[in-house]
């Protein structure tokens, strides 16, 4: 399924509502539901193997998180105009290239989505919908489709 206008719209406007909000906040929320699905996964990340520390003092945790979230929005609208997605520094292929290399498999996916899923949910409130949630999920799948098809690439 494509992404359609009105879906685009949808994961804008929320991207805008949620930016009112405290995004190093929402982004803490995603990673700790990343962990709170997944535990395991904590040893992964660079930033907290090893470490005690609450990831709510971490702030490259955070950086990090804002970033994949600001990447999950904006591929939306840019994987659609230009098949291509560049945040910042950040381009599919060095995405494809960190996330092989950090033994990121297909089904860790999944818990990435349905967290950011559940952290949109939370952030958006009342203004949640199916169709907002339509939305989002699509914009997910389309990026991390790209990001895997550069992973099976280099692989
Ligand atoms: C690194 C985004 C899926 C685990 C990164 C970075 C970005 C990113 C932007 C680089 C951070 C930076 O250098 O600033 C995304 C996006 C995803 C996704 C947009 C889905 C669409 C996943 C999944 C996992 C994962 C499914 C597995 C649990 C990691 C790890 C790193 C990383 C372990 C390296 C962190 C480190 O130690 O420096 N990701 N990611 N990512 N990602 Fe993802
Ligand atoms: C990297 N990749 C996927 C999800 C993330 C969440 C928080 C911090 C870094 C991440």
């Amino acid at each position: 399924m494509g992404f359609t206008d009105k879906q685009e719209a949808l994961v804008k406007d929320s991207w805008e509502f949620m930016k009112q909000d405290d995004i190093p906040q929402l982004s803490l929320r995603f990673f700790s539901l990343i962990l709170e699905i997944a535990p395991a996964a904590k040893n992964m990340f660079s930033f907290l193997k090893d470490s005690d520390e609450l990831p709510q003092n971490n702030p490259k945790l955070k950086a990090h998180a804002v970033k994949v979230f600001k990447m999950t929005c904006e591929s939306a609208i840019q994987l659609r105009e230009k098949r291509e997605v560049v945040v910042g520094e950040t381009t599919l292929k060095y995405l494809g290239s960190i996330h092989l290399q950090k033994g990121v498999a297909d089904p860790h996916f999944e818990v990435v989505k349905e967290a950011l899923l559940r952290t949109v949910e939370e952030a958006m409130g009342k203004k949640w919908n199916d169709e907002m949630k339509e939305a989002w999920a699509e914009a997910y799948d389309q990026l991390a489709a790209a990001i895997k098809a550069e992973m099976h690439a280099e692989a």
